[in-house]
């Protein structure tokens, strides 16, 4: 495997590229121009730049996260065709500067959802956390709740883009009708026309699991558990069309065993997201330390799963606590420094240990 780390870049990221150098094992950083709006072209000029800040660190820039797909092709519209065609275009533009895998997601209008960014885990550090009472029925509240604190904080999420958030009604009219039919034939159609480029480019497209994995707010989520993912393999069967596997969506719900996923799927998997979650009785869940005791998702089955398939795709810690100094201002919330840096300390004493028990 390949370890990574995630970086919103340079002016949009309060961590360095040379703090990232000290942690042990990154080779690579996963990227990507977050100021670029779904449908919009990477130019090369700005993927140069880039790669320019990366090289001067000897890091990779072999995973994008994320080239987001535009609304009109989520739900089909006749327009469809040309974000379709812009996107293929950036997929050339990638692939010019050795860019291996695009990170996306096919979750209708809203990315990961949480009702508090910032709740405290127990112990002085806090976690992106998410109660199901609070995600039922009034979207409007709880785009509000995270567009106020981008606001607040000079800051915008993937995903969560102002422009896009500020017509929300607007958004939820036209997915009216789109229902998990519709939306998985939609998926196909926008698979189907870009393979053939992400084939010759030699770029391989890994959809990001839904999280949480199920509907919210009437709107239809697909990649959800293992009978969704086996469906998503089938329907475009071709080795450029894998997955980003990301513990923490799918262990969101306690009956999706990632491990087994895992020992399934392993040679579609493109990269790995490793993120803990805790549940709660009442179907709440907080995210936790990568340490597999800290929550429920079975990391140390999940990294063992890995290592026996030999797998050799992209990894990365995923979410973690804002620890110490981190708090609302000065991290990204789910993307501070310490606990992502952590978690990877623990997934390569893990992976090493693994080796050395092979070796033996
Ligand atoms: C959460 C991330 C996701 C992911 C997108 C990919 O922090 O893993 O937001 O980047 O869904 O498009």
């Amino acid at each position: 495997m390949k370890m990574t780390f995630r970086w919103y870049g340079e002016g949009n990221d309060r961590i360095s590229l040379s703090d990232i150098k000290q942690i042990p094992g990154v080779t690579g950083i996963v990227w990507a121009l977050h100021h670029k709006m779904p449908g919009e072209i990477w130019d090369e000029s700005e993927i140069a730049e880039v790669k320019r800040q990366l090289d001067e660190y000897g890091f990779n820039m072999d995973v994008v996260e994320s080239v987001n797909v535009h609304d009109d092709i989520k739900i089909g519209l006749p327009t469809r065709d040309g974000y379709i065609k812009n996107y293929k275009t950036t997929i050339r533009n990638l692939s010019k500067f050795g860019v291996k895998v695009i990170c996306y997601n096919f979750m209708p209008i809203f990315d990961w959802t949480r009702s508090n960014l910032f709740h405290p885990v127990g112990d002085g550090s806090t976690a992106l956390f998410y109660e199901k009472n609070m995600i039922q029925d009034d979207y409007n509240a709880m785009a509000k709740y995270i567009l106020d604190f981008t606001e607040k904080y000079h800051m915008s999420f993937p995903g969560w883009e102002p422009e896009r958030m500020g017509r929300l009604d607007e958004l939820f009219k036209a997915y009216e009708g789109i229902d998990h039919e519709k939306l998985w034939a939609n998926l196909k159609y926008f698979l189907e026309a870009i393979m053939p480029t992400c084939e010759a480019c030699g770029i391989k497209m890994a959809i990001h699991m839904d999280d949480p994995p199920w509907d919210i707010f009437g709107l239809p989520r697909l990649l959800v558990d293992e009978a969704s993912i086996d469906r998503f393999l089938k329907m475009v069967d071709h080795p450029c069309n894998c997955l980003t596997l990301c513990s923490g969506s799918l262990g969101a719900n306690p009956d999706n065993n990632v491990a087994a996923i895992v020992r399934k799927h392993c040679d579609r998997i493109a990269f790995a997201h490793i993120r803990n979650v805790k549940h709660f009785e009442n179907g709440d869940f907080s995210e936790a330390s990568h340490r597999d005791c800290d929550g429920d998702t079975g990391i140390l089955d999940i990294l063992k799963a890995y290592h026996d398939c030999g797998f050799e795709g992209y990894i990365r810690p995923d979410h973690g606590r804002h620890l110490w100094s981190e708090g609302p201002g000065t991290v990204r919330p789910g993307y501070g420094l310490y606990d992502r840096a952590m978690g990877i300390m623990y997934m390569l004493g893990v992976w090493d240990m693994l080796d050395k028990l092979e070796e033996k």
